[in-house]
């Protein structure tokens, strides 16, 4: 096995068993949770054994430096630097890769540049750096991209620090817990002056590298792509209100049911998305209230989440299912809130940089297509303000946000190996 394919694939098998969620299946790594903890602590062991300067700002992001050699590892010689990574918190019941892989396969990278410096084939001029995002999937408190939009002031820290999560804890006091003073949360002017570049390596979701499009005769997709955009995306909540009652000793003529109301809407939002090109609309989390077996529920809490390449389409198809909602909860005897938890327009990575990514790519994979992704990144939040760029890792089935999402040894070897080249053209 090779440096790159031992380190990575080895990286992440010494992870493999933190976070295991043995009734949904995969990985439950919510941030700030013992899994994620641990995770963190992993990564800033092995960020130290490679003598990386290790820190966390203000606003939870962990940043392992790799400064120039000489250099008074300062401010000043970080400004501009070249900076790679990704997230280790995870969806309920995720899969091994989302996150981790981007992570683990810096770290690999960066240990395939140390060897070429060592043996004098590489000069680093430019000071490198390694990122961990906290709560990028948004699971514990709702907005995804949590960290790097309070890096870039994309959210005001005082909607994120009141957030909540499914047990009441407001992100302020999780953070505090956990050694972040919320006085000091918000937009980082000097953390982004030090990035120059920003590249995310991460898993494929989706088909794309395994379309007829880009399979070669065996119908094999290549290992790696590079992103061009990522849809526009936002998360809404619909509160439908009812009257809870007992299960046993209320007549169906006399109930206010939201969960009937909530199930009736779930049909239509795929109804609507159905019929609109490009569109994406998913409940994939609906909550009762109180949530008993022999409970007419009071409150149902339904979570959407709509993407599409145009955010007026997004925010028609919003209105539409608000519209739908609150004609099926006048029809049911109930009321429907709609609340807007995050939204994202679409992301265009920066153009320079992403042909750089191609040219360096396609000298060890000349056929890595450009993929647009429907996924959000920490990479698309930073695009605001840094030029970003991604590499995709070809998943074989293209299942994500589940147990089944993959990635085969080689293909993790070759996404390193092309993070590494990406990485030296750009020093
Ligand atoms: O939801 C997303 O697209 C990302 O995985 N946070
Ligand atoms: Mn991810
Ligand atoms: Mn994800
Ligand atoms: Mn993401």
């Amino acid at each position: 096995m090779n440096v790159q394919t031992h380190t990575v694939n080895s990286l992440l098998a010494a992870i493999n068993d933190i976070g295991r969620d043995n009734t949904r299946g995969g990985y439950s790594r919510p941030v700030y949770s013992d899994s994620e903890i641990t995770l963190r602590e992993w990564f800033m062991a092995e960020a130290q054994a490679r003598s990386l300067e290790v820190s966390t700002d203000a606003n939870g992001i962990i940043w392992a430096w790799w400064d120039t050699p000489g250099s008074p590892k300062d401010e000043a010689s970080r400004r501009g630097a070249l900076v790679t990574g990704s997230h280790l918190d995870s969806v309920p019941g995720g899969g091994a890769f989302d996150g981790p892989l981007g992570v683990a396969s810096a770290l690999a990278a960066f240990d395939v540049l140390a060897a070429r410096e060592s043996d004098g084939s590489l000069q680093r001029n430019r000071a490198l750096a390694l990122t961990v995002f906290p709560e990028e999937e948004g699971s514990r408190f709702g907005v995804a991209c949590l960290g790097s939009r309070l890096l870039t002031g994309a959210i005001d820290p005082s909607k994120a620090l009141n957030l909540r999560d499914a047990d009441g804890n407001t992100f302020a006091d999780v953070a505090s817990s956990n050694g972040l003073d919320p006085a000091r949360m918000g937009r980082d002017e000097a953390a982004l002056a030090s990035i120059g570049d920003f590249i995310e390596l991460h898993v494929e979701q989706g088909r794309g590298l395994n379309t007829e499009e880009h399979t070669d005769a065996a119908g094999r997709g290549p290992a790696v792509a590079i992103g061009s955009s990522i849809l526009g995306h936002g998360r809404w909540r619909l509160s439908f209100s009812g009257q809870g009652n007992h299960a046993g000793t209320t007549l169906m003529v006399d109930r206010a049911d939201p969960m009937v109301a909530a199930a009736q809407l779930v049909v239509k939002v795929r109804e609507f998305a159905r019929a609109q090109a490009d569109a994406r609309a998913t409940v994939g989390r609906l909550e009762p209230v109180p949530g008993g077996t022999n409970v007419i529920a009071s409150r149902v809490d339904l979570w959407l989440d709509v993407r599409h390449p145009d955010d007026a389409v997004t925010a028609m198809l919003v209105e539409k299912i608000h519209g739908q909602a609150q004609k099926i909860a006048a029809f049911e005897g109930c009321s429907v809130a709609l609340t807007e938890e995050s939204l994202s327009g679409t992301v265009n990575f920066d153009p320079a940089l992403t042909r750089a990514l191609e040219k360096s790519v396609h000298r060890l994979i000349p056929n890595a297509p450009l993929l647009p992704t429907g996924a959000g990144h920490d990479a698309g939040v930073l695009a605001a303000e840094v030029p970003s760029g991604m590499i995709y890792v070809r998943n074989p089935s293209g299942i994500s946000h589940s147990p089944e999402e993959y990635v085969e040894h080689d293909d993790a070897a070759a996404g390193v190996a092309a993070l590494a080249d990406v990485l030296e053209d750009l020093l």
